[in-house]
């Protein structure tokens, strides 16, 4: 199937502080690989996929991986509008990211609408693997806080494709059903453009 000939296509951000691994997760998700020279992200950068959804839809994901550094959040969170579901990354060897993720679930619910549905993904598991003393962030800790504001939750590893398609799948699977039952048609972006209202320093297709 082409892309163009997917009926159901669903705007989705990635959000969460700098360096948290947001871009090498989206590698690792699109082309099964990362970051040769990392860098952080300026501004937003977007990459599709197509995902079936239990063998019956086949959905196209536009992903838009936003930068978490400070000096651009005004670009970003403009770019959270028509969303319909965020990943939102935290490492889980750095316990301010954790905290932080209370602020990045509040923009992205200001400018995407209350009803976006929120995937909390703790990264970096690798590194709790090769010592748990690396771990700053709970697992209870963080489940608990994703039930208590109605997020689904996952630990992930880019570096190891830890919990990466699964991540994404369950987001989508929760997006589609959604809007199946409720549509909204301005949610389903199948021809996404850019807004020329909106700011747009270095927006740039993933070179994934
Ligand atoms: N150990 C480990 N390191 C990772 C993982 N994912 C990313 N990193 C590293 O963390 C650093 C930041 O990764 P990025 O993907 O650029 O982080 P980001 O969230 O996109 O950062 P911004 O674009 O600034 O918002 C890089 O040095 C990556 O190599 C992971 O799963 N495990
Ligand atoms: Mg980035």
């Amino acid at each position: 199937m082409a892309d163009d000939d997917t009926k159901y296509s669903y705007k989705i951000v990635l959000a969460g502080d700098t360096g948290v691994g947001k871009t090498n997760i989206l590698r690792r998700f699109v082309s099964d690989s990362l970051p040769k020279t990392p860098h952080p992200t300026i501004g937003v950068e977007f990459a599709t996929k197509i995902i079936d959804i239990e063998g019956k839809d086949k959905v196209k994901a536009q992903i838009w991986d936003t930068a978490g550094q400070e000096r651009y959040k005004s670009i970003t969170s403009a770019h959270y509008r028509n969303a319909v579901g965020a990943l939102l990354v935290y490492d889980v060897t750095r316990h301010q990211t954790f905290v932080n993720a209370k602020r990045w679930a509040e923009e992205l619910r200001f400018h995407a609408g209350e009803d976006i549905i929120v995937l909390l993904a703790g990264n970096k598991l690798d590194l709790v693997h090769k010592s748990q003393e690396n771990r700053q962030v709970s697992r209870e800790e963080a489940e608990k806080f994703a039930k208590s504001n109605g997020m689904l939750f996952k630990e992930t590893s880019a570096y190891e494709n830890e919990n990466i398609a699964e991540s994404f799948q369950e987001l989508l699977k929760d997006v589609h059903y959604k809007q199946k039952a409720n549509p909204s048609p301005k949610k389903n972006v199948k021809n996404y453009k850019l807004d020329p209202n909106q700011p747009q320093a270095n927006e740039s297709k993933c070179s994934c």
